[in-house]
């Protein structure tokens, strides 16, 4: 398998879920504002959208989706835990979290923030959208350690990757106790340290 991957990018969720599932892969840097991989190519005719992840399988068909990527991934490696049994209700939550994380999430930091040319008052209407759906998050995790069940899953890969951005964009997480809490605990997980550093993230 190989992944396309930028560092930062959503692409670090299913770069976490392969390193969590123990499964081998080879990573390719892209710039996607070049549309240039490391190695040269032509972004534009790996994804004609342009954007990571994604997913290229061992047959050569690649694949794109951030959620639809982490189940696939997690259930290659059914032990890992990365995602619960299809048709249990836990397998069901996993879902509704991914999707909320794609779509509440995701899809209101990415473009919008990102993007200078963004008006104040939109900037604005999104930041207050986001720290509605932080306090939804923060009260998920009250008592909790993970977002689903009690260990572990591509959920909470794909939610830590997004809302690692806040920070970035100027917006404090101190506000959500439960949700600073959980973050720390996936910041020290032992993959997605070695993810981090991989992304030239962490300095040593
Ligand atoms: N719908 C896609 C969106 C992926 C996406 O937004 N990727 C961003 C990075 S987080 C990207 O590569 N943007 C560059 C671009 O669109 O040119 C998914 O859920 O995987």
């Amino acid at each position: 398998m190989k992944l396309y991957f930028s560092p930062a990018y959503c692409s670090q969720a299913v770069h976490i879920a392969l390193r969590e599932a123990g499964l081998a892969a080879d990573y390719v840097k892209v710039d996607t504002v070049a549309a240039r991989t490391e190695e040269g190519a032509d972004f534009r005719a790996i994804n004609p959208r342009g954007y990571v992840p994604v997913l290229e399988l061992d047959d050569g068909s690649r694949h794109t989706e951030v959620a639809a990527l982490l189940q696939f991934v997690a259930d290659l490696a059914p032990a890992s835990g990365l995602i619960p049994a299809v048709g249990s209700r836990d397998r069901f939550v996993v879902q509704q979290c991914l999707t909320f994380v794609s779509s509440e999430l995701h899809k209101s930091f990415s473009p919008w923030l990102f993007h200078k040319e963004t008006a104040d008052s939109t900037r604005k209407a999104v930041k207050d959208k986001l720290a509605a759906r932080f306090a939804d998050v923060d009260s998920r995790l009250a008592g909790r350690e993970w977002l689903v069940g009690d260990r572990f899953t591509v959920a909470d890969a794909y939610a830590f990757t997004i809302l690692s951005w806040a920070p970035m964009l100027g917006i404090s997480l101190a506000a959500f106790p439960n949700l600073s809490a959980w973050m720390g605990r996936v910041r020290a997980r032992p993959h997605v340290q070695a993810t981090l550093r991989a992304e030239g993230l962490l300095k040593d």
